[in-house]
Protein backbone atom coordinates (compact mmCIF):
# COMPACT_ATOMS: atom_id res chain seq x y z
CA UNK A 1 0.00 0.00 0.00
CA UNK A 2 2.55 2.39 0.75
CA UNK A 3 4.85 1.14 -1.89
CA UNK A 4 1.53 2.03 -4.11
CA UNK A 5 1.42 5.46 -2.80
CA UNK A 6 5.18 6.09 -3.08
CA UNK A 7 5.08 5.01 -6.68
CA UNK A 8 1.73 6.90 -7.38
CA UNK A 9 3.19 10.35 -5.36
CA UNK A 10 6.43 10.04 -8.05
CA UNK A 11 4.24 9.62 -10.89
CA UNK A 12 2.12 12.61 -10.16
CA UNK A 13 5.17 14.60 -9.40
CA UNK A 14 7.06 13.87 -12.78
CA UNK A 15 3.72 14.33 -14.94
CA UNK A 16 3.31 17.91 -13.10
CA UNK A 17 7.09 18.47 -14.01
CA UNK A 18 6.89 18.24 -17.12
CA UNK A 19 3.38 19.61 -17.70
CA UNK A 20 4.78 22.62 -15.56
CA UNK A 21 7.11 23.90 -18.39
CA UNK A 22 3.90 24.54 -20.34
CA UNK A 23 2.76 27.23 -17.45
CA UNK A 24 4.05 30.84 -19.19
CA UNK A 25 3.91 31.76 -15.52
CA UNK A 26 1.62 35.05 -15.81
CA UNK A 27 0.71 37.38 -13.18
CA UNK A 28 -3.25 38.05 -12.38
CA UNK A 29 -5.48 37.47 -15.28
CA UNK A 30 -3.28 38.42 -17.83
CA UNK A 31 -2.64 36.23 -20.84
CA UNK A 32 -1.28 37.56 -24.04
CA UNK A 33 2.41 37.48 -25.31
CA UNK A 34 4.07 40.42 -27.63
CA UNK A 35 6.83 39.88 -29.39
CA UNK A 36 9.09 42.91 -29.47
CA UNK A 37 11.27 42.69 -32.20
CA UNK A 38 14.87 43.38 -32.40
CA UNK A 39 13.76 46.14 -29.28
CA UNK A 40 16.75 47.57 -27.09
CA UNK A 41 16.43 46.48 -23.45
CA UNK A 42 16.00 49.87 -21.85
CA UNK A 43 12.85 50.82 -24.40
CA UNK A 44 11.14 47.39 -23.14
CA UNK A 45 11.30 48.32 -19.64
CA UNK A 46 10.37 51.30 -20.28
CA UNK A 47 7.39 49.57 -22.49
CA UNK A 48 6.62 47.42 -19.66
CA UNK A 49 5.96 50.41 -17.07
CA UNK A 50 4.20 52.78 -19.58
CA UNK A 51 2.22 51.02 -21.66
CA UNK A 52 2.44 46.88 -21.22
CA UNK A 53 1.34 46.69 -17.67
CA UNK A 54 -1.65 49.19 -17.96
CA UNK A 55 -2.59 47.60 -21.12
CA UNK A 56 -3.08 43.97 -19.48
CA UNK A 57 -0.05 42.17 -21.47
CA UNK A 58 1.18 39.32 -19.66
CA UNK A 59 4.85 39.00 -21.31
CA UNK A 60 7.35 40.32 -24.36
CA UNK A 61 9.43 37.99 -26.12
CA UNK A 62 12.65 39.28 -26.47
CA UNK A 63 15.09 38.53 -29.20
CA UNK A 64 18.38 36.98 -28.74
CA UNK A 65 20.27 38.27 -26.08
CA UNK A 66 23.86 36.99 -26.47
CA UNK A 67 26.87 38.27 -28.48
CA UNK A 68 26.16 36.90 -32.37
CA UNK A 69 28.54 38.10 -35.39
CA UNK A 70 28.45 41.71 -36.91
CA UNK A 71 27.41 41.11 -40.54
CA UNK A 72 27.57 44.03 -43.07
CA UNK A 73 24.55 45.98 -43.40
CA UNK A 74 23.22 44.80 -39.80
CA UNK A 75 20.53 42.76 -41.03
CA UNK A 76 18.26 41.24 -38.01
CA UNK A 77 19.23 37.92 -38.58
CA UNK A 78 22.97 38.53 -37.66
CA UNK A 79 21.68 37.88 -34.16
CA UNK A 80 20.53 34.21 -34.84
CA UNK A 81 24.54 33.37 -35.40
CA UNK A 82 25.72 33.31 -32.31
CA UNK A 83 29.36 33.84 -30.68
CA UNK A 84 29.76 33.32 -27.27
CA UNK A 85 26.84 33.63 -24.47
CA UNK A 86 28.34 37.34 -23.24
CA UNK A 87 24.97 39.04 -22.88
CA UNK A 88 25.90 42.03 -25.10
CA UNK A 89 24.57 42.27 -28.78
CA UNK A 90 22.95 45.73 -30.33
CA UNK A 91 19.69 45.80 -27.30
CA UNK A 92 21.91 46.31 -24.82
CA UNK A 93 24.76 44.51 -22.22
CA UNK A 94 23.77 42.64 -19.39
CA UNK A 95 23.48 45.40 -16.61
CA UNK A 96 20.92 47.00 -19.17
CA UNK A 97 19.30 43.55 -19.63
CA UNK A 98 18.93 42.34 -15.60
CA UNK A 99 17.59 46.07 -15.26
CA UNK A 100 14.77 45.44 -18.16
CA UNK A 101 13.53 42.06 -16.18
CA UNK A 102 13.90 43.20 -12.80
CA UNK A 103 11.47 46.18 -13.89
CA UNK A 104 9.35 44.52 -15.79
CA UNK A 105 8.09 41.64 -13.56
CA UNK A 106 7.82 44.44 -10.85
CA UNK A 107 5.07 45.38 -13.00
CA UNK A 108 4.08 42.11 -13.74
CA UNK A 109 4.89 41.34 -17.32
CA UNK A 110 7.33 38.41 -17.57
CA UNK A 111 10.21 38.16 -20.03
CA UNK A 112 10.57 35.52 -22.13
CA UNK A 113 14.33 35.25 -23.91
CA UNK A 114 14.84 33.70 -27.75
CA UNK A 115 17.49 31.25 -27.45
CA UNK A 116 19.81 29.27 -29.94
CA UNK A 117 20.69 25.82 -28.64
CA UNK A 118 21.22 24.57 -32.14
CA UNK A 119 24.04 26.46 -33.52
CA UNK A 120 26.73 28.92 -33.47
CA UNK A 121 27.36 31.34 -36.35
CA UNK A 122 28.00 29.75 -40.31
CA UNK A 123 30.93 30.61 -42.04
CA UNK A 124 33.03 34.16 -41.70
CA UNK A 125 35.87 35.35 -43.85
CA UNK A 126 39.19 35.29 -41.29
CA UNK A 127 38.57 36.06 -37.98
CA UNK A 128 34.82 37.67 -36.86
CA UNK A 129 34.48 40.05 -33.68
CA UNK A 130 31.35 39.62 -32.33
CA UNK A 131 29.08 42.52 -30.32
CA UNK A 132 30.99 41.93 -27.47
CA UNK A 133 34.30 42.49 -28.63
CA UNK A 134 34.98 38.30 -28.77
CA UNK A 135 36.98 37.10 -31.67
CA UNK A 136 35.43 33.67 -33.08
CA UNK A 137 36.91 31.73 -36.26
CA UNK A 138 33.75 30.20 -37.53
CA UNK A 139 35.14 28.38 -40.31
CA UNK A 140 37.52 26.77 -38.18
CA UNK A 141 34.45 25.96 -35.44
CA UNK A 142 36.36 27.84 -33.14
CA UNK A 143 34.45 30.14 -30.42
CA UNK A 144 37.15 30.72 -27.75
CA UNK A 145 34.39 32.78 -26.01
CA UNK A 146 32.28 30.10 -24.63
CA UNK A 147 34.88 28.01 -25.18
CA UNK A 148 33.69 25.83 -28.30
CA UNK A 149 36.20 23.92 -30.58
CA UNK A 150 35.40 21.90 -33.50
CA UNK A 151 34.88 18.22 -30.89
CA UNK A 152 31.76 20.07 -29.95
CA UNK A 153 30.20 20.54 -33.56
CA UNK A 154 29.07 17.52 -35.47
CA UNK A 155 30.45 17.29 -38.88
CA UNK A 156 29.47 19.91 -41.15
CA UNK A 157 27.06 18.57 -43.89
CA UNK A 158 24.25 20.48 -45.80
CA UNK A 159 20.57 19.74 -45.29
CA UNK A 160 19.42 18.59 -48.78
CA UNK A 161 16.15 16.62 -47.92
CA UNK A 162 14.05 18.08 -45.19
CA UNK A 163 12.63 14.49 -44.50
CA UNK A 164 16.06 13.23 -43.42
CA UNK A 165 15.76 12.87 -39.85
CA UNK A 166 20.46 12.91 -39.50
CA UNK A 167 20.50 15.74 -41.89
CA UNK A 168 17.45 17.60 -40.29
CA UNK A 169 19.13 17.26 -36.51
CA UNK A 170 22.75 17.16 -37.54
CA UNK A 171 23.53 18.65 -40.81
CA UNK A 172 23.64 22.83 -40.86
CA UNK A 173 20.64 24.70 -40.88
CA UNK A 174 21.81 27.69 -43.83
CA UNK A 175 25.53 26.94 -42.83
CA UNK A 176 24.77 27.38 -39.21
CA UNK A 177 27.95 25.83 -37.09
CA UNK A 178 25.52 22.63 -35.50
CA UNK A 179 26.23 21.86 -31.90
CA UNK A 180 25.97 18.57 -30.69
CA UNK A 181 23.98 18.31 -27.42
CA UNK A 182 24.60 15.02 -27.39
CA UNK A 183 27.90 15.47 -25.58
CA UNK A 184 28.06 16.43 -21.88
CA UNK A 185 30.31 19.60 -22.26
CA UNK A 186 27.77 21.38 -24.88
CA UNK A 187 24.66 20.38 -22.52
CA UNK A 188 26.74 22.08 -19.58
CA UNK A 189 27.66 25.01 -21.79
CA UNK A 190 24.06 25.23 -22.67
CA UNK A 191 22.34 24.87 -19.30
CA UNK A 192 24.65 27.40 -17.47
CA UNK A 193 23.51 29.76 -20.20
CA UNK A 194 19.78 29.22 -19.31
CA UNK A 195 20.31 29.72 -15.59
CA UNK A 196 21.87 32.66 -15.55
CA UNK A 197 19.01 33.81 -17.58
CA UNK A 198 16.62 32.50 -15.02
CA UNK A 199 18.96 33.92 -12.55
CA UNK A 200 18.42 37.22 -13.56
CA UNK A 201 14.89 36.91 -14.05
CA UNK A 202 13.25 35.66 -17.08
CA UNK A 203 10.09 33.28 -16.86
CA UNK A 204 11.18 31.39 -20.14
CA UNK A 205 12.54 30.60 -23.61
CA UNK A 206 11.53 30.20 -27.15
CA UNK A 207 13.80 27.70 -28.37
CA UNK A 208 15.08 28.83 -31.78
CA UNK A 209 15.25 25.80 -34.08
CA UNK A 210 13.66 23.01 -31.88
CA UNK A 211 13.25 20.94 -34.66
CA UNK A 212 17.28 20.74 -35.60
CA UNK A 213 17.88 18.97 -32.23
CA UNK A 214 16.73 15.47 -30.82
CA UNK A 215 14.22 16.08 -28.43
CA UNK A 216 15.92 13.59 -26.16
CA UNK A 217 18.70 16.08 -25.60
CA UNK A 218 16.06 18.36 -25.13
CA UNK A 219 14.07 17.29 -22.51
CA UNK A 220 17.94 16.86 -20.82
CA UNK A 221 18.13 20.20 -21.01
CA UNK A 222 14.72 21.74 -19.91
CA UNK A 223 14.78 19.31 -16.77
CA UNK A 224 18.34 20.34 -15.53
CA UNK A 225 17.50 23.64 -15.58
CA UNK A 226 17.06 25.71 -12.28
CA UNK A 227 13.25 26.47 -10.78
CA UNK A 228 12.04 30.49 -11.91
CA UNK A 229 14.46 33.02 -9.54
CA UNK A 230 11.57 33.57 -6.24
CA UNK A 231 13.28 36.94 -5.72
CA UNK A 232 11.65 38.40 -9.59
CA UNK A 233 8.22 37.15 -7.75
CA UNK A 234 7.71 33.85 -8.68
CA UNK A 235 6.62 31.22 -6.88
CA UNK A 236 8.83 27.97 -5.48
CA UNK A 237 9.13 25.60 -7.41
CA UNK A 238 8.10 27.08 -10.82
CA UNK A 239 9.67 25.77 -13.97
CA UNK A 240 10.80 27.90 -16.91
CA UNK A 241 8.41 28.17 -19.56
CA UNK A 242 9.45 26.24 -22.53
CA UNK A 243 8.14 27.27 -26.45
CA UNK A 244 9.39 25.69 -29.04
CA UNK A 245 9.91 26.24 -32.98
CA UNK A 246 8.94 23.62 -34.72
CA UNK A 247 7.82 23.81 -38.01
CA UNK A 248 5.72 21.48 -39.07
CA UNK A 249 2.94 21.46 -41.96
CA UNK A 250 2.10 18.28 -41.84
CA UNK A 251 3.47 14.56 -42.64
CA UNK A 252 6.89 15.61 -41.65
CA UNK A 253 9.66 13.21 -40.70
CA UNK A 254 10.44 15.52 -36.96
CA UNK A 255 6.83 16.10 -36.20
CA UNK A 256 5.55 18.69 -33.38
CA UNK A 257 4.58 15.50 -31.59
CA UNK A 258 8.31 14.82 -30.50
CA UNK A 259 7.95 18.09 -28.45
CA UNK A 260 5.32 18.67 -27.41
CA UNK A 261 5.18 17.31 -24.11
CA UNK A 262 8.05 18.41 -23.06
CA UNK A 263 6.67 22.35 -23.80
CA UNK A 264 4.64 24.71 -25.77
CA UNK A 265 4.66 24.36 -29.52
CA UNK A 266 4.97 26.85 -32.26
CA UNK A 267 1.80 26.16 -34.53
CA UNK A 268 2.33 27.41 -37.53
CA UNK A 269 -0.38 25.76 -39.43
CA UNK A 270 -2.56 28.43 -37.14
CA UNK A 271 -0.56 31.22 -38.45
CA UNK A 272 -1.36 30.13 -42.18
CA UNK A 273 -4.87 28.94 -41.99
CA UNK A 274 -5.48 32.32 -40.22
CA UNK A 275 -3.87 34.08 -42.59
CA UNK A 276 -6.00 32.12 -45.62
CA UNK A 277 -9.61 33.05 -43.81
CA UNK A 278 -8.74 36.49 -43.07
CA UNK A 279 -7.59 36.60 -46.88
CA UNK A 280 -10.36 35.70 -48.00
CA UNK A 281 -9.29 32.63 -48.97
CA UNK A 282 -11.44 30.37 -46.38
CA UNK A 283 -14.94 31.01 -45.52
CA UNK A 284 -14.78 32.54 -41.98
CA UNK A 285 -17.80 30.56 -41.46
CA UNK A 286 -15.97 27.53 -41.28
CA UNK A 287 -14.29 29.04 -38.21
CA UNK A 288 -16.62 27.62 -36.01
CA UNK A 289 -14.98 24.31 -35.14
CA UNK A 290 -11.57 26.29 -35.10
CA UNK A 291 -8.54 24.56 -33.01
CA UNK A 292 -8.28 20.85 -32.70
CA UNK A 293 -10.44 19.72 -34.89
CA UNK A 294 -8.59 21.67 -37.69
CA UNK A 295 -5.79 19.67 -36.79
CA UNK A 296 -4.18 22.01 -34.48
CA UNK A 297 -2.31 20.95 -31.14
CA UNK A 298 -3.90 20.82 -28.03
CA UNK A 299 -4.77 24.43 -27.08
CA UNK A 300 -2.93 24.59 -23.84
CA UNK A 301 0.57 23.23 -26.03
CA UNK A 302 0.23 25.65 -28.70
CA UNK A 303 1.82 28.94 -29.22
CA UNK A 304 -0.34 30.84 -31.48
CA UNK A 305 0.41 33.86 -33.65
CA UNK A 306 -1.36 35.34 -36.64
CA UNK A 307 2.72 35.94 -38.17
CA UNK A 308 6.32 35.61 -36.68
CA UNK A 309 9.22 37.45 -37.62
CA UNK A 310 10.04 34.54 -40.29
CA UNK A 311 6.85 34.15 -42.08
CA UNK A 312 5.98 37.58 -42.03
CA UNK A 313 8.54 38.14 -44.59
CA UNK A 314 7.96 35.40 -46.99
CA UNK A 315 5.22 35.88 -49.77
CA UNK A 316 2.36 34.05 -48.81
CA UNK A 317 -0.58 33.66 -47.51
CA UNK A 318 0.34 34.37 -44.13
CA UNK A 319 -1.17 38.48 -42.83
CA UNK A 320 1.44 41.24 -41.61
CA UNK A 321 0.88 44.41 -41.29
CA UNK A 322 1.11 45.42 -44.57
CA UNK A 323 -2.94 44.57 -45.11
CA UNK A 324 -3.80 46.54 -41.63
CA UNK A 325 -7.50 45.77 -42.41
CA UNK A 326 -7.37 41.87 -42.47
CA UNK A 327 -5.09 42.00 -39.94
CA UNK A 328 -6.90 43.60 -37.81
CA UNK A 329 -9.69 41.36 -38.11
CA UNK A 330 -7.32 38.33 -37.78
CA UNK A 331 -5.57 39.08 -34.52
CA UNK A 332 -9.15 40.25 -32.86
CA UNK A 333 -10.69 36.65 -34.18
CA UNK A 334 -7.17 35.28 -32.82
CA UNK A 335 -7.41 37.30 -29.44
CA UNK A 336 -11.12 36.20 -28.72
CA UNK A 337 -11.25 32.72 -29.65
CA UNK A 338 -9.95 30.41 -26.76
CA UNK A 339 -7.92 28.45 -28.27
CA UNK A 340 -3.68 28.56 -27.44
CA UNK A 341 -0.93 30.85 -25.79
CA UNK A 342 -1.33 33.93 -27.87
CA UNK A 343 1.45 35.78 -29.09
CA UNK A 344 1.07 39.37 -30.91
CA UNK A 345 3.99 40.23 -33.21
CA UNK A 346 4.95 43.82 -33.03
CA UNK A 347 7.56 44.36 -35.92
CA UNK A 348 9.56 47.38 -37.93
CA UNK A 349 9.05 48.32 -41.46
CA UNK A 350 10.90 46.25 -43.73
CA UNK A 351 10.66 46.35 -47.93
CA UNK A 352 13.10 43.07 -47.80
CA UNK A 353 13.82 39.96 -46.00
CA UNK A 354 17.15 41.60 -45.02
CA UNK A 355 16.05 44.82 -44.04
CA UNK A 356 17.72 45.79 -40.63
CA UNK A 357 15.82 47.19 -37.52
CA UNK A 358 15.34 51.38 -36.84
CA UNK A 359 19.18 52.33 -37.20
CA UNK A 360 20.96 55.38 -37.00
CA UNK A 361 24.27 56.36 -39.31
CA UNK A 362 26.48 54.63 -36.47
CA UNK A 363 24.20 51.30 -37.13
CA UNK A 364 23.38 51.77 -33.53
CA UNK A 365 19.21 50.64 -32.97
CA UNK A 366 17.27 53.56 -32.35
CA UNK A 367 14.32 54.26 -29.86
CA UNK A 368 10.99 54.14 -31.27
CA UNK A 369 8.94 57.83 -30.93
CA UNK A 370 5.20 57.99 -30.80
CA UNK A 371 2.70 60.20 -32.12
CA UNK A 372 -0.15 62.21 -30.09
CA UNK A 373 -2.13 58.79 -29.93
CA UNK A 374 0.74 56.57 -28.88
CA UNK A 375 1.28 55.41 -32.44
CA UNK A 376 5.17 54.65 -33.34
CA UNK A 377 6.50 56.81 -35.94
CA UNK A 378 10.10 55.80 -36.88
CA UNK A 379 9.91 52.67 -38.75
CA UNK A 380 9.06 50.76 -36.13
CA UNK A 381 5.51 49.43 -36.87
CA UNK A 382 4.38 48.53 -32.93
CA UNK A 383 1.34 46.47 -34.00
CA UNK A 384 0.73 46.06 -30.39
CA UNK A 385 -0.12 49.45 -30.00
CA UNK A 386 -2.71 49.96 -32.56
CA UNK A 387 -6.11 50.39 -30.71
CA UNK A 388 -7.67 47.53 -32.55
CA UNK A 389 -5.06 45.09 -31.01
CA UNK A 390 -4.57 46.13 -27.40
CA UNK A 391 -8.34 46.89 -26.92
CA UNK A 392 -8.64 42.87 -27.73
CA UNK A 393 -5.78 42.04 -25.26
CA UNK A 394 -8.32 43.68 -22.79
CA UNK A 395 -10.94 41.57 -24.25
CA UNK A 396 -8.82 38.30 -23.74
CA UNK A 397 -8.34 39.11 -20.06
CA UNK A 398 -12.03 40.15 -19.15
CA UNK A 399 -13.06 37.26 -20.95
CA UNK A 400 -10.48 34.54 -19.25
CA UNK A 401 -11.78 31.24 -18.32
CA UNK A 402 -14.97 31.32 -19.97
CA UNK A 403 -16.66 29.05 -22.64
CA UNK A 404 -17.36 30.46 -26.26
CA UNK A 405 -21.15 29.94 -27.27
CA UNK A 406 -23.62 31.58 -29.28
CA UNK A 407 -21.71 31.23 -32.52
CA UNK A 408 -23.96 32.85 -35.22
CA UNK A 409 -22.74 32.99 -39.30
CA UNK A 410 -24.57 33.62 -42.05
CA UNK A 411 -23.14 30.86 -44.32
CA UNK A 412 -20.09 32.69 -45.45
CA UNK A 413 -18.14 36.19 -44.05
CA UNK A 414 -20.08 37.25 -41.48
CA UNK A 415 -19.45 35.05 -38.49
CA UNK A 416 -20.43 36.44 -34.53
CA UNK A 417 -19.73 34.35 -30.62
CA UNK A 418 -19.58 35.07 -26.93
CA UNK A 419 -17.34 34.06 -24.31
CA UNK A 420 -19.54 33.29 -21.65
CA UNK A 421 -21.56 36.13 -20.13
CA UNK A 422 -18.41 38.46 -20.53
CA UNK A 423 -17.73 39.49 -24.21
CA UNK A 424 -19.19 38.98 -28.16
CA UNK A 425 -17.43 39.41 -31.17
CA UNK A 426 -18.42 40.30 -34.36
CA UNK A 427 -16.54 40.25 -38.29
CA UNK A 428 -17.34 41.21 -41.39
CA UNK A 429 -15.46 40.16 -43.70
CA UNK A 430 -17.79 40.18 -46.91
CA UNK A 431 -18.87 42.92 -49.42
CA UNK A 432 -21.81 44.09 -47.92
CA UNK A 433 -23.17 45.08 -44.62
CA UNK A 434 -23.44 42.99 -41.22
CA UNK A 435 -26.67 44.55 -40.04
CA UNK A 436 -29.16 42.73 -37.71
CA UNK A 437 -29.81 41.95 -34.21
CA UNK A 438 -27.56 38.98 -32.44
CA UNK A 439 -27.25 37.49 -29.42
CA UNK A 440 -24.47 39.50 -27.72
CA UNK A 441 -25.16 36.76 -24.31
CA UNK A 442 -24.06 40.15 -22.24
CA UNK A 443 -26.24 41.53 -19.17
CA UNK A 444 -28.33 44.05 -20.89
CA UNK A 445 -27.15 47.72 -20.99
CA UNK A 446 -24.73 50.35 -23.23
CA UNK A 447 -21.66 48.51 -24.22
CA UNK A 448 -18.89 50.56 -26.17
CA UNK A 449 -17.32 48.96 -29.46
CA UNK A 450 -13.24 48.74 -28.45
CA UNK A 451 -12.44 48.59 -31.94
CA UNK A 452 -14.07 51.79 -33.40
CA UNK A 453 -12.84 53.65 -29.93
CA UNK A 454 -13.01 52.96 -25.97
CA UNK A 455 -14.88 53.94 -22.91
CA UNK A 456 -13.41 57.62 -21.30
CA UNK A 457 -15.19 59.17 -19.13
CA UNK A 458 -18.42 57.03 -19.21
CA UNK A 459 -19.10 57.56 -22.58
CA UNK A 460 -17.65 55.51 -25.88
CA UNK A 461 -16.20 57.71 -28.79
CA UNK A 462 -16.91 55.05 -30.66
CA UNK A 463 -19.77 52.62 -31.55
CA UNK A 464 -21.78 51.44 -29.23
CA UNK A 465 -24.26 48.50 -28.98
CA UNK A 466 -27.55 48.50 -26.37
CA UNK A 467 -28.32 44.98 -25.21
CA UNK A 468 -31.86 44.31 -24.49
CA UNK A 469 -32.54 42.12 -21.00
CA UNK A 470 -32.49 38.89 -23.40
CA UNK A 471 -28.74 40.24 -24.24
CA UNK A 472 -29.76 41.16 -28.09
CA UNK A 473 -27.95 43.98 -29.85
CA UNK A 474 -28.53 45.71 -32.79
CA UNK A 475 -24.87 45.14 -34.90
CA UNK A 476 -23.62 46.86 -37.32
CA UNK A 477 -20.19 46.66 -39.34
CA UNK A 478 -20.76 48.47 -42.97
CA UNK A 479 -18.41 47.02 -45.17
CA UNK A 480 -16.91 50.33 -46.12
CA UNK A 481 -16.60 50.90 -42.05
CA UNK A 482 -12.96 51.50 -41.30
CA UNK A 483 -12.88 48.22 -39.61
CA UNK A 484 -14.52 44.91 -39.98
CA UNK A 485 -14.98 43.96 -36.29
CA UNK A 486 -16.66 44.78 -33.52
CA UNK A 487 -16.33 43.76 -29.47
CA UNK A 488 -18.11 44.81 -26.42
CA UNK A 489 -16.90 43.32 -23.05
CA UNK A 490 -18.24 43.82 -19.65
CA UNK A 491 -15.19 46.20 -18.57
CA UNK A 492 -16.27 48.56 -21.73
CA UNK A 493 -20.19 48.86 -20.05
CA UNK A 494 -20.85 52.36 -20.16
C1 LIG B 1 23.85 31.21 -46.86
C2 LIG B 1 23.15 30.30 -47.89
C3 LIG B 1 23.15 28.85 -47.42
C4 LIG B 1 24.58 28.41 -47.14
C5 LIG B 1 25.24 29.39 -46.14
C6 LIG B 1 26.66 29.01 -45.80
O1 LIG B 1 21.79 30.74 -48.06
O2 LIG B 1 22.57 28.01 -48.38
O3 LIG B 1 24.58 27.11 -46.60
O4 LIG B 1 25.15 30.75 -46.60
O5 LIG B 1 27.59 29.69 -46.52
C7 LIG B 1 21.45 33.99 -42.99
C8 LIG B 1 21.25 34.23 -44.47
C9 LIG B 1 21.51 32.95 -45.26
C10 LIG B 1 22.93 32.45 -44.97
C11 LIG B 1 23.04 32.23 -43.47
C12 LIG B 1 24.43 31.79 -43.05
O6 LIG B 1 19.92 34.69 -44.69
O7 LIG B 1 21.38 33.22 -46.65
O8 LIG B 1 23.09 31.19 -45.64
O9 LIG B 1 22.73 33.47 -42.76
O10 LIG B 1 25.34 32.79 -43.30
C13 LIG B 1 17.52 33.56 -39.48
C14 LIG B 1 17.19 33.96 -40.92
C15 LIG B 1 18.15 33.34 -41.91
C16 LIG B 1 19.56 33.63 -41.52
C17 LIG B 1 19.78 33.01 -40.14
C18 LIG B 1 21.18 33.17 -39.60
O11 LIG B 1 15.87 33.56 -41.20
O12 LIG B 1 17.90 33.91 -43.18
O13 LIG B 1 20.46 33.08 -42.45
O14 LIG B 1 18.90 33.69 -39.21
O15 LIG B 1 21.55 34.50 -39.56
C19 LIG B 1 13.65 26.50 -41.12
C20 LIG B 1 14.01 26.06 -39.72
C21 LIG B 1 13.64 27.09 -38.68
C22 LIG B 1 14.15 28.49 -39.07
C23 LIG B 1 13.62 28.81 -40.46
C24 LIG B 1 14.11 30.15 -40.95
O16 LIG B 1 13.39 24.82 -39.41
O17 LIG B 1 14.18 26.72 -37.45
O18 LIG B 1 14.07 27.82 -41.37
N1 LIG B 1 13.76 29.51 -38.10
C25 LIG B 1 14.65 29.96 -37.02
C26 LIG B 1 14.52 31.45 -36.77
C27 LIG B 1 15.13 32.21 -37.91
C28 LIG B 1 16.63 31.94 -37.93
C29 LIG B 1 16.98 30.56 -37.60
C30 LIG B 1 16.07 29.63 -37.21
C31 LIG B 1 18.40 30.23 -37.49
O19 LIG B 1 13.19 31.79 -36.53
O20 LIG B 1 14.87 33.58 -37.82
O21 LIG B 1 17.12 32.23 -39.27
O22 LIG B 1 18.77 30.60 -36.17
O23 LIG B 1 12.27 26.40 -41.33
Amino acid sequence: MIKFALALTLCLAGASLSLAQHNPQWWGNRNTIVHLFEWKWSDIAEECETFLAPRGFAGVQVSPVNENIISSGRPWWERYQPISYKLTTRSGNEEEFADMVRRCNDVGIRIYVDVLLNHMSGDFDGVAVGTAGTEAEPSKKSFPGVPYTAQDFHPSCEITDWNDRFQVQECELVGLKDLNQHSDYVRSKLIEFLDHLIELGVAGFRVDAAKHMASEDLEYIYGSLSNLNIDHGFPHNARPFIFQEVIDHGHETVSREEYNELGAVTEFRFSEEIGKAFRGNNALKWLQSWGTDWGFLKSEQALTFVDNHDNQRDKGAVLNYKSPRQYKMATAFHLAYPYGISRVMSSFAFDDHDTPPPQDAQENIISPEFDEDGACVNGWICEHRWRQIYAMVGFKNAVRDTELHGWWDNGDNQISFCRGNKGFLAVNNNLYDLSQELNTCLPAGEYCDVISGSLIDGACTGKSVTVNEHGYGYIHIGSDDFDGVLALHVNAKV
